[in-house]
């Protein structure tokens, strides 16, 4: 086993892989920029090594400085966390030509999973169903109307050098497909320097669920069950969970079952996730993409299975067995997880940096919190304001759904904007409660939310209207009986009492236990 690992990364996924260090009893070794002096994921490490200023592109995504400070620390392996160099084929050849192990999969299967239309091309000689359309990029503004015209509107564009929704393009029409496929090429080749774009039918009303798959360096493939992560504003991610509302034991054989083909048919070895996209009417599955990295919500997969993914990672990566079997993983209950963002879901969740000046964070039975933050942390403009997942698991999904709803009660950050407030209103959402969660659900969540908003300020208007009636009335009252009273040489009444004291006391003691 190794002794000591540096984490390539910050934030809550840093801690969360030193968590999973410590109890290995592996040291730790903490890489930061100037902005991250201190950073809990410095505090937490046992040793850290400053390898530049704030932006990324200077500090953590500067692969040369992370493996010096690797060298320099003696760690033997490199844990990378999600994004920055988490996908970077080359950081891989560079960390092993340090000799220094790279802990995830081997660089042929990042490259390959890395292109989209490759990925699909291995996809279907796995034997897997994939969306429909093409294994190869577009050759022209013809070609795509041609290729469109044979698949049927409406159709997605897609870089193939892209992933997650990135540069991606709905086609309703012939009219549109000819300025869709040149302003899809640019945004390609602005934003991963390659301009090949692929064409795709598009699936209608369909929800995104992802497979966890696991794979040793023996050649034990197994699955971990689906994640339901279909919640998503701008193809990021704001809710997900374990199970899907949708599956069912059936569902989950057969998508775990593909998983296992196309991980096997990329010779995969560590944690990966392929995403598929599923039908909510006919519930058929077409493969979307392969993830290789540890992924931002496999805490939800960790409550329902029991496993400890990073555990498993480090262990995989120094050559020893998966220490389960397909057939030892159980699935018990239901957990939820919310991503947490220094965001203000009141002004079109704009990013509220800052300083954090309280923090309270819910705990009690059956409720994580993986935080990457402290009263008196500083967020950072310069990365992803994402402070914490707060997930919660229960027997029922109605009853982690109950837990979730406690423990967002309980969550108190003062100093930033976050977006808990847009979480306790999604928990008691209707259409959420009851797991209607296709791709559209975050629009008509807004709708019903701007629309509930409006109603609530009417409400108030009416509310304040009877209050000032209802006062005038007691007011004059009142005069008239002190005027009587005045009258009547009574010396006795007693001062006017305040009396609706109580209860703005106990809105005021309300208003701070949500406060942000
Ligand atoms: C699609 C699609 C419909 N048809 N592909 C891909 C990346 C993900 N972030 C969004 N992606 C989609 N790909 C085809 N062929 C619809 C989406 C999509 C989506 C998928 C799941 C959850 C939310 C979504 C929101 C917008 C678009």
């Amino acid at each position: 086993m190794f002794r000591k690992i540096l984490i390539a990364n910050r934030g809550e996924i840093a801690v969360r892989v030193m968590r999973a260090c410590r109890e290995l009893d592996i040291a730790t070794v903490a890489v930061y920029s100037e902005a991250d002096a201190s950073a809990l994921h410095v505090r937490l490490a046992d040793e850290a090594y400053l390898i530049g200023p704030a932006p990324s592109a200077e500090s953590y995504l500067r692969s040369e400085r992370i493996i010096e400070a690797a060298r320099a620390s003696g760690a033997e392996a490199i844990h990378p966390g999600y994004g920055f160099l988490a996908e970077n084929a080359e950081f891989a050849r560079a960390c092993a030509a340090a000799g220094i192990v790279f802990i995830g999969p081997s660089p042929e299967a990042m490259e390959l999973m890395g292109s989209k239309t490759n990925a699909r091309r291995a996809a279907i000689a796995a034997g897997a169903p994939v969306v429909p359309g093409t294994t190869e990029a577009l050759r022209s503004a013809d070609d795509a109307r041609a290729t469109a015209a044979r698949f049927g509107y409406p159709v997605m564009l897609k870089a193939a050098a892209g992933g997650g929704g990135k540069g991606m393009r709905l086609v309703a029409t012939e009219a549109e497909i000819a300025s869709a496929f040149e302003a899809a090429q640019s945004e390609a080749l602005a934003a991963f320097g390659d301009a090949s774009v692929y064409l795709e039918k598009a699936v209608e009303r369909p929800r995104h669920i992802e497979i966890q798959i696991f794979a040793d360096a023996d050649g034990h493939t197994v699955h971990l069950g689906e994640r339901e992560c279909s919640i998503q504003r701008r193809h990021q991610k704001v809710i997900e969970e374990c199970p899907s509302p949708i599956g069912d034991a059936g569902l989950r054989a057969r998508m775990g079952a593909s998983a296992i083909e196309i991980a096997r048919a990329a010779s995969y070895v560590g944690a990966g996730t392929i995403e598929f996209l599923v039908s909510d009417v006919s519930r058929e599955f077409y493969f979307l993409e392969m993830n290789t990295r540890l992924q931002v919500e496999h805490p939800v997969t960790e409550l329902v299975t029991g496993i400890d993914l990073v555990r498993e990672q480090i262990t995989v990566a120094a050559g020893q067995p998966l220490s389960f079997t397909q057939e030892e993983i159980e699935w018990r209950g239901h957990a939820i997880e919310c991503r947490v963002y220094a965001e203000d879901p009141d002004n079109n969740f704009l990013p509220s940096p800052g300083r954090i000046t309280t923090l309270r964070v819910p705990a009690g039975p059956n409720v994580r919190d993986d935080g990457g933050v402290y009263a008196g942390a500083e967020v950072s403009i310069y990365y992803d304001p994402m402070i914490s997942k707060l997930a919660a698991w229960g027997r029922t999904r109605d009853e982690a759904i109950q837990r979730m709803r406690r423990a967002l009660a309980e969550y108190t950050v003062g100093g930033i904007k976050t977006t808990l407030p847009f979480f306790r209103e999604i928990t008691r959402d209707a259409e959420f409660i009851a797991g209607q969660l296709d791709t559209g659900f975050i629009e008509r969540f807004n709708v019903r939310r701007a629309a509930a908003k409006a109603a609530a300020r009417d409400a108030n208007t009416d509310e304040a209207v009877n209050i000032n009636r209802d006062l005038a009335i007691i007011v004059a009252a009142l005069a008239h009986t002190t005027n009587k009273q005045a009258a009547a040489g009574d010396k006795q009444t007693p001062a006017a009492q305040p009396l609706s004291a109580w209860r703005i006391t106990g809105r005021t003691a309300q208003h701070r236990s949500h406060d942000q």
